[in-house]
């Protein structure tokens, strides 16, 4: 009997990734660039199982059921494409490829594009999970050739997490590179999210003075509340855990934060795309900040940082701050789904934004109960321009406005950096204000470039240039906008 999937890649996920096909009832054929690790899994994790092992790419190609369906799980960029340039001469017309890695969506664009000129389908999809999401369930977020689907849904939502109502978190994203992008964009949450934790964590620990236990004891009461999620309930954990002396180990790590690309991405794309996705990008540059160590520590004596103690009834600040951590979370996923719309208009991607929240809504690491809500929203309107408009989540931003301004207000007085929650607010500031300042810029561009400007008392469209000092030219700029 013939394979079913070959997956090539014998690291962390696709290890995983197969044994979890394998308990499914498929039967997958194993490749790797190195050999040995073929042999290690075969005789290691994989014995006792139906998984065979495939020594070339030609062995793998021979052991699959037609059409072939070949997973690639290995490091995202010139290795793609070089394992492609090898398979497509072994393959027939109408064989899938599918690249699960972290793939950057342009490369599945242009990888879906050429191939498809050879008859072979591209997948790109998105991953997530980790390895334990890998084994037993991760969100899948396919997109690419939609001929493929029917070939690849049954493995890949059979493989998948279930939501409680056993729904897979894994469906049809869109054509090209939409199932990348849509990764792309969860991982801009995710830095998003990690951040916001991380900003409420200093607060409690050097503006309230908690102790870990405490701290660890206010996670576990706010994963009992609108913020259950994954990423709160490791947070607590994380807390609670001690190194062998009995300290807290979290505070024996180095404060630099690493970062592999996709937050970085999400910002660049939201930039080229001229969304004001605020939020994530200031978790990337908190990320950059932070990896400025040695700076950090000499300024720190430079400017005598004092510190910064926040005075008052502790209960009252954790509420207040559990209260700013939700909304700014709200402002951040908000801003995520604004950049994925912009993304699907340009493209033609037709993005259900339901399914998407659903895909989050279990296996991957941003998954929280807040999801449902975020696919509530979409299903009472599908072209919700801003998620904080429904009025579930209006109601939520509503009744946290004072307490998340008082949380903001106090960090800047005592100096503590919430750049996250505090540029969540200003976003919803902004958002909320019919009149910005941007009548003065306008002005201002015109004063030194003649770059023109519309005026409130004429229509849309019309431009007009005006000459501030009575020395320039009449000559105006060409108007564009980049
Ligand atoms: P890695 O990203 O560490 O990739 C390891 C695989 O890539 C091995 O099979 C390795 O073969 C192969 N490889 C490398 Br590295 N360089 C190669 C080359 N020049 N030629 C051929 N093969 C090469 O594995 P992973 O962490 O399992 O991740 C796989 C993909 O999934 C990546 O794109 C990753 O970004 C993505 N992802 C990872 C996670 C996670 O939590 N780790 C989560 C979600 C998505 P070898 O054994 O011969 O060196």
């Amino acid at each position: 009997m013939k394979g079913d999937i070959g997956v090539i890649g014998l690291a962390v996920m696709g290890q995983n990734l197969i044994l979890n096909m394998n308990d499914h009832g498929y039967k997958v054929v194993a490749h790797n660039r190195t050999a040995e690790k073929v042999d290690e899994f075969l005789q290691g994790p994989a014995k006792g199982t139906n998984i065979v092992g495939a020594y070339s790419l030609q062995e793998l190609v021979d052991k699959l059921e037609s059409p072939r369906k070949i997973m690639l799980m290995v490091r995202a960029g010139d290795v793609v494409d070089s394992f492609i340039d090898k398979l497509v001469p072994l393959l027939d017309k109408g064989d899938i490829i599918i690249d699960g890695g972290n793939t950057n969506f342009p490369d599945t664009n242009r990888r879906v594009a050429a191939l498809k000129e050879k008859g072979i389908h591209f997948i790109g999809s998105g991953v997530s999970g980790g390895e334990e999401g890998a084994r037993f369930g991760p969100s899948i977020m396919p997109g690419g050739s939609p001929e493929a689907w029917p070939f690849v849904k049954p493995i890949f939502q059979a493989i998948s997490a279930k939501t409680e109502n056993n729904e897979p978190c894994c469906d049809w994203v869109g054509n090209d590179g939409a199932g990348h992008f849509v990764k792309m964009v969860h991982n801009g949450i995710e830095y998003g999210d990690m951040q916001l934790i991380t900003e409420a964590y200093q607060f409690m620990k050097d503006g309230l003075g908690m102790t870990h236990d405490e701290m660890q004891s206010v996670f576990i009461e706010w994963n009992k509340t609108e913020l259950n999620s994954y990423l709160v309930e490791i947070t607590s954990d994380i807390l609670g855990y001690k190194d062998t002396d009995g300290e807290p180990l979290v505070e024996k790590i180095l404060d630099t934060a690493g970062q592999k690309g996709t937050g970085k991405w999400t910002g660049i794309n939201a930039l080229d795309m001229g969304i004001p996705l605020t939020l994530i990008t200031e978790s990337v540059f908190a990320r950059c900040l932070s990896s400025l160590k040695d700076q950090r520590v000499e300024a720190e004596e430079l400017f005598g940082k004092k510190e910064s103690i926040v005075e008052g009834d502790k209960q009252v600040w954790i509420e207040a701050l559990r209260q700013a951590l939700l909304a700014s979370k709200i402002i951040s996923y908000a801003q995520g789904f604004m950049l994925m719309r912009e993304a699907s208009n340009e493209n033609g991607w037709d993005l259900n934004y339901g399914n998407v929240a659903l895909m989050w809504r279990g296996g991957c690491i941003i998954r929280s109960a807040f999801l449902s809500n975020i696919r509530d929203a979409y299903d009472i309107d599908s072209e919700l321009s801003f998620l904080g408009s429904d009025s579930y989540f209006k109601g939520i931003l509503e009744n946290s406005m004072s307490a998340w301004r008082k949380v903001a207000a106090k960090s800047m007085e005592v100096g503590i950096p919430m750049p996250s929650m505090t540029s969540a607010l200003t976003f919803l500031d902004g958002y909320t204000t019919a009149r910005l300042p941007a009548n003065l810029l306008q002005a201002q561009r015109d004063y030194f470039g003649a770059h023109t400007y519309e005026r409130v008392d004429k229509p849309k469209g019309e431009f007009f240039h005006t000459n501030w000092t009575g020395k320039g030219g009449d000559v105006s700029s060409t108007t564009y906008n980049s």
